[in-house]
C-alpha cells in the first residue's frame, strides 16, 4: 500500500508535516463536502495546482521498483491512497486507487454525470446545472466498495505487506495493514518517519522510498530497475 510519500520525490508534496499546508487550508478544510460547500473556487484551485504538479512529474526509484516486485511476485497488489498516475506512468499494472483520481470530475448533486476531461472553467457547471467537483473521495465520503473489497482480500490473504509512504491516519485505508498483521503476513514499512504502524511492524526502513525500496529489492536479490531498453 502507497500513500502521499511514495510521490515525494517526484516533487509532489505530501498531506501532513511541512509543505503539506496549502494557502494555510488543512486537507481536511480542503478534501471535504463541507470544504468545497464553502469556498469551491478554492478547492478548485487547489486540485488545479496539484493537477499541474503532477503533470509535469515524473515517476521516481520508488515507483519503478514497485513494478519490479510486481513483475516477480506470483501474486501481488498495489492499493494506493494517491490520486496521481505516477504508478501506472512507472508501469504498474491494476493499480488500485482507493481514493479516486485527480484527472476527471463528476456532479457534486450525484445526478451520475461524470467529466473524464479536465474542466476549463472556473467554477465548471454540470449538465444538470449543479457544479462539477473532482472525482476523488473526501472525508467523509464512502471509498470505492469494490475497490477496498479487492484490497482487503489482498491483506487478508498475504504473505507480506509493504507499506510506503503513508502516515496510515486516514481510516479505511490505514485499517489495511493491520488487517494484514492480523492475518500473520510480514508487515514491512518504508518512511522516513514513524507512523501509527510502525511499532506493529516486522520491518522498518527508516528512509526515502527512492532509496530504501530498489535497496530492498537488492537485497532480495531483484534487479530494482528493468533491464534493456524498459519495459514492454
Ligand atoms: C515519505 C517520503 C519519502 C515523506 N519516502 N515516505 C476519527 C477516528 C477515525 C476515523 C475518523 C475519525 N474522524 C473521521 C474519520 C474518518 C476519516 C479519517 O480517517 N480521518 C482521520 C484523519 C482521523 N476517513 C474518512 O472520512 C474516509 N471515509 C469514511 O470514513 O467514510 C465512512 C463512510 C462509510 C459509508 C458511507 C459514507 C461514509 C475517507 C477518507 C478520504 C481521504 N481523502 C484524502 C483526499 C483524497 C483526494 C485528494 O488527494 O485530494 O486522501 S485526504 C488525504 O489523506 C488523501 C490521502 O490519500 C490520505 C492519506 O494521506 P497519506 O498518503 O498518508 O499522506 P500523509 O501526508 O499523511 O503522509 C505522508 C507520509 O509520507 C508521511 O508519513 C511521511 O513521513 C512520508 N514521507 N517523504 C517515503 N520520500
Ligand atoms: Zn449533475
Amino acid at each position: 500500500m502507497t500513500g502521499a510519500g511514495i510521490s515525494a520525490e517526484s516533487g509532489v508534496p505530501t498531506f501532513r508535516g511541512a509543505g503539506g499546508l496549502w494557502e494555510g487550508f488543512r486537507p481536511e478544510e480542503l478534501a471535504s463536502p463541507e470544504g468545497f460547500d464553502a469556498d469551491p473556487a478554492r478547492v478548485w484551485r487547489w486540485y488545479r495546482w496539484r493537477r499541474g504538479i503532477v503533470a509535469v512529474a515524473e515517476p521516481n526509484a520508488g515507483h519503478r521498483a514497485l513494478t519490479r516486485l510486481e513483475d516477480q511476485a506470483d501474486t501481488f497488489l498495489l492499493a494506493t491512497q494517491n490520486v496521481d498516475d505516477l504508478h501506472e506512468r512507472a508501469g504498474s499494472r491494476g493499480v488500485i486507487h482507493l481514493h479516486g483520481r485527480l484527472t476527471g470530475s463528476r456532479c457534486s448533486r450525484s445526478c451520475g454525470a461524470v467529466a473524464p476531461e479536465d474542466p476549463s472553467a472556473a467554477l465548471p457547471v454540470c449538465r444538470c446545472g449543479a457544479l462539477l467537483r473532482p472525482d476523488v473521495v473526501w472525508f467523509g465520503e464512502a471509498v470505492p466498495g469494490d475497490a477496498f473489497a479487492k484490497a482487503t482480500r489482498a491483506a487478508e490473504t498475504c504473505e507480506a505487506c509493504l507499506v510506503v509512504g503513508t502516515s496510515a491516519l486516514v481510516q479505511p485505508a490505514a485499517n489495511l495493514p493491520w488487517i494484514a498483521a492480523r492475518a500473520g503476513a510480514l508487515l514491512i514499512e518504508v518512511n522516513p518517519e514513524p507512523t501509527a504502524i510502525s511499532d506493529r511492524c516486522d520491518l522498518v526502513l527508516r528512509g526515502q522510498a527512492a532509496s530504501e525500496l530498489p535497496r530492498l529489492l537488492e537485497r532480495m536479490g531483484i534487479s530494482p530497475e528493468p533491464a534493456g531498453p524498459g519495459r514492454v
